[in-house]
């Protein structure tokens, strides 16, 4: 994995400048007891973006203690990968790694949508929050989500929402985000829950 293209490692779903380049320690949204950040996420944990490398790394087992995954090859998740990472600039997987089991343990997904509205104006949508139950109780989701929220902004959204269950809004009302007065999440189901 050590071929460059466009200044950044093939492997991964976006340039992990990106995240270097985000001001976290002054912006930051979350206070972290004890100190934890961007760079520096815990005792033998990492955050990057995430690497077509993760298939083996159990990214896609960590995903399922979010919701149904499926049963998904190689070639599959492969495919998917290369075509998120050929709309360059929309798609911002980020992962927390275990550097002592090389496990993917948490990950979160921001995703850019462009618009013409708001004179071409672009939105976030945080999406696929997760973190494998035994690394809870290490501020991983908080940091995830603080990092992405930053980057939404950074990378020029007017503005990011998530979807998330009720007994969610105290955590997430930490960063920011807030039922809007009027406004319903409203959602059409093609296959079951
Ligand atoms: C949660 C996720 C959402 C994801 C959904 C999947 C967050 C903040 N929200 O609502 O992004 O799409 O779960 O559930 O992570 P589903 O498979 O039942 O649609």
């Amino acid at each position: 994995m050590s071929t460059f293209q466009n200044g950044f490692e093939e492997c991964h779903l976006f340039d992990p400048q990106i995240l270097h380049d985000l001001e976290f320690e002054d912006q930051k949204c979350a206070s972290y007891k004890p100190e934890i950040n961007l760079t520096d996420p815990g005792e033998g944990l990492k955050i990057r973006p995430l690497c077509i490398s993760d298939f083996d790394k159990g990214y896609l087992s960590l995903l399922t203690h979010l919701t149904k995954v499926g049963d998904i090859s190689r070639e599959q998740f492969e495919e998917r990968f290369q075509l998120m990472k050929s709309q360059p600039n929309l798609y911002y997987t980020v992962v927390v790694e275990d550097t002592f089991t090389h496990q993917v343990v948490g990950s979160a997904t921001l995703v850019k949508e462009m618009h013409f509205i708001r004179q071409c104006a672009s939105r976030g949508r945080i999406e696929d929050v997760v973190v494998n139950s035994s690394y809870q109780g290490k501020q991983l989701g908080k940091l995830l989500v603080d990092v992405l929220t930053l980057l939404s902004k950074k990378v020029g959204c007017y503005k990011v929402s998530l979807e998330c269950l009720d007994k969610m809004v105290p955590f997430y009302s930490k960063f920011g985000y807030a039922k809007e007065e009027g406004q319903n999440y409203m959602c059409r189901r093609y296959i079951p829950k």
